[in-house]
């Protein structure tokens, strides 16, 4: 296999895009991507601050890495969901990476705004880890970059974790979720910040040999509440298709984007107001956010309270 730009051997085959690069072409294909993500989106110039918001995995690593080489001014963000050693180790990636590169690291302890670790959450609601997770992780993103003065988050998701998730949206139908898949999503209210996916355009398997080709030090371990969820099934079955027709998830992702998700958008927008409680956006009175932190300060202060009378 040789390297479509220059002839000499190539190290990775995009079968995708029926093409094979050497390890230097193939960094430059991956950066060019990004550029026309950014560019094609209108995602942030270069006089803005992008926060980067970084778990410790290979994509929102690889991400962090491309823009502070393309001399993008940038911080990460990283949200401790305080699950066991998985965030012990992830924290300490980042931190590991953001001092490497002298770039500012901001750490946010989920526990501290939603009265519990992800994990307690669970238990104290019975609501299902992954959603009050991500509910958490989306309300903190914004609100740490409203308050520290960011007007854009960027996060790693690629091709893979973008096209599952409209398979899962469309499988349900989901058509509130339809116009919401998008690379980048424009602030539509003063306590909202614009937030964009720059590797849209970009397999695991193609941010995976990046963050490879530039040894970046990630955290492999994937969360232990990651097993058996359905945004996973869901990329099993895509894989399974792109083996037998290369460029399936690329056409279902793009085809939607291009053609049918304007489809989806609402004549009217969402009316917004401000939460009674913390002051973020919300359809209703009280954000989704404040409601699941009140339920579990209450669950915590009701086992706190019969176990004193069982005392
Ligand atoms: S971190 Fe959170 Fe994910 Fe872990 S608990 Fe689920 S949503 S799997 S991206
Ligand atoms: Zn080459
Ligand atoms: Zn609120």
């Amino acid at each position: 296999m040789k390297c479509r730009k220059c002839g000499g051997r190539a190290s990775l085959e995009l079968r995708r895009h029926n093409a094979a690069f050497c390890s230097a072409h193939f960094l430059e294909f991956f950066r060019k991507q990004v550029a026309e993500a950014i560019h094609k989106h209108r995602m942030f110039t270069r006089d803005e601050t992008v926060l980067v918001a970084v778990s410790g995995g290979k994509d929102s690593l690889a991400l962090w890495d491309v823009l502070i080489e393309d001399g993008y001014r940038t911080a990460g963000l990283y949200l401790d969901l305080g699950i066991f050693d998985y965030s012990r180790e992830s924290r300490e990636k980042c931190e590991a990476f953001a001092a490497a590169r002298g770039q500012t690291l901001h750490v946010e302890r989920v526990a501290d705004a939603v009265g519990a670790p992800i994990p307690d959450v669970q238990k104290v609601t019975r609501r299902p880890t992954c959603s009050a997770c991500g509910l958490s992780k989306r309300y903190l993103m914004n609100r740490t970059a409203l308050e520290r003065g960011y007007a854009v988050v960027a996060t790693g998701h690629n091709l893979d974790d973008e096209a599952a998730t409209l398979f899962g949206s469309v499988m349900h139908w989901q058509t509130d979720a339809l116009p919401r898949q998008s690379p980048a999503l424009a602030a539509t209210h003063p306590k909202l910040v614009r937030r964009v996916k720059p590797l849209y355009r970009l397999s695991e398997l193609e941010t995976a040999a990046y963050a490879f080709l530039r040894r970046i030090d990630y955290i492999v371990e994937e969360c232990p509440f990651a097993k058996g969820a359905t945004s996973i099934a869901h990329k099993e079955v895509l894989n399974r298709l792109e083996e037998t027709s290369p460029g399936a998830k690329h056409n279902f992702l793009f085809g939607f984007l291009d053609k049918a998700r304007p489809a989806f958008e609402r004549a009217e927008p969402v009316a917004l107001q401000e939460c009674t409680v913390c002051g973020q956006a919300t359809t209703g009175t009280l954000c989704a956010f404040c409601k699941l932190a009140d339920q579990v300060k209450q669950r915590i202060s009701d086992a706190a309270s019969t176990g004193r009378n069982t005392a």
